[in-house]
C-alpha cells in the first residue's frame, strides 16, 4: 500500500481513486482493518492537519470526507458479516449540532464486526432522540460522539436527561471524538472514553463482561 497515493487521492477529493486503491489492496490480500488503520485514517489525519494549517479549506475537506466514506463503504460488508448471537447491543450517534460522522461510523462498523448489534442514529442527534432510542432498543451501551468543542457539552446534556428520567443506571455510556478526553469523560460522569475504534470495541466488550 502506498500511503502517498491515498493522501493524494484524499487531497484531490478523488473518490474513484480511493475506491480503486481499496479494491487493489483487498485483491493483494491486505486486510480491511489494515487498510482503515494504515491508509484511510492517516490520509484523513493529513487532511485535518492541512485544514488546521489553512493550507486547504472546507470544500476540499468535504470532498476528502466523501472519498473516505467511499473507501469505508467497500470495507463495511467485509468487517461486519452475519451475526446471530450478539455480544451486546449498542445505540450510537453524534450529538446535536454536530454533523461529523466518519469516526462514529467507524466505531459502529468495528463494533458490528466484533459481534455487537448496533443501532446507529446518525449525526446531529438530540438528547430526546437518544432517550427515545434507548427506550425502544434497550441497549447495554450508549455511544456518544462529538468532534467540536462547541458540541461536547451536549454529551453532558444527554447524561443529565438520562439521569432525570431514571434510565442512566441501566446502561453504560461511552464517549469519544477528537476533542474528547478521559478527563472530560470523568468530569461529566460517563462510564468510559476511547480514543479510537479499536479501543472502543475493547471498552464495549469490557462493559458487557461485567
Ligand atoms: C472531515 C471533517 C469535516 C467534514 C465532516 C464530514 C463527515 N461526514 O463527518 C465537514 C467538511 C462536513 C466538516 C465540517 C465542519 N468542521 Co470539521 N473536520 C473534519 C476533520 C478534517 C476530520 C474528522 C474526521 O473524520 N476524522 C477521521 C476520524 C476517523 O477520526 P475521529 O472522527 O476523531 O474518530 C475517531 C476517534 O475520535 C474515536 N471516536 C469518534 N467518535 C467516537 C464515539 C465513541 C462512542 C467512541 C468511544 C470513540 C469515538 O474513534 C474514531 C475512529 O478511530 C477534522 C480534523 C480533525 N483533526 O479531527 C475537522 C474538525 C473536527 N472540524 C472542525 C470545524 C471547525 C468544522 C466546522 C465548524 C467548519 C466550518 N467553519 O463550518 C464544520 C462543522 C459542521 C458541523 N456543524 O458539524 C474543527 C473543530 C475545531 C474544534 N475545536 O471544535 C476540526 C478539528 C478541524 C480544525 N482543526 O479546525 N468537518
Amino acid at each position: 500500500m502506498d500511503d502517498l497515493e491515498y493522501r493524494e487521492a484524499f487531497l484531490n477529493g478523488n473518490s474513484k481513486k480511493v475506491e480503486d486503491l481499496v479494491k487493489n489492496a483487498l485483491e493483494a490480500g491486505v486486510s480491511p482493518r489494515i487498510i482503515i488503520n494504515q491508509a484511510l485514517i492517516p490520509a484523513m489525519e493529513i487532511v485535518g492537519q492541512k485544514f488546521k494549517d489553512d493550507e486547504i479549506f472546507l470544500p476540499e475537506v468535504m470532498l476528502a470526507a466523501r472519498a473516505m466514506q467511499s473507501g469505508l463503504k467497500i470495507l463495511k460488508p467485509l468487517l461486519t458479516g452475519e451475526q446471530k448471537n450478539y455480544v451486546g447491543r449498542v445505540v450510537i450517534g453524534t450529538v446535536h449540532g454536530d454533523h461529523h460522522d466518519i469516526g462514529k461510523n467507524l466505531v459502529a462498523m468495528m463494533l458490528e464486526g466484533a459481534g455487537f448489534e448496533v443501532f446507529d442514529l446518525g449525526a446531529n442527534v438530540s438528547a430526546e432522540r437518544f432517550l427515545q432510542a434507548l427506550q425502544q432498543h434497550q441497549p447495554d451501551i450508549l455511544g456518544l460522539s462529538s468532534l467540536l468543542t462547541t458540541t461536547m457539552p451536549k454529551m453532558k446534556e444527554v447524561l443529565s436527561l438520562l439521569e432525570t428520567t431514571g434510565v442512566r443506571s441501566k446502561i453504560k455510556v461511552m464517549i469519544g471524538g477528537a476533542p474528547v478526553t478521559q478527563e472530560y469523560a470523568d468530569r461529566i460522569g460517563a462510564d468510559g472514553y476511547a480514543s479510537n475504534a479499536g479501543s472502543a470495541v475493547e471498552l464495549a466488550k469490557k462493559f458487557c463482561r461485567n
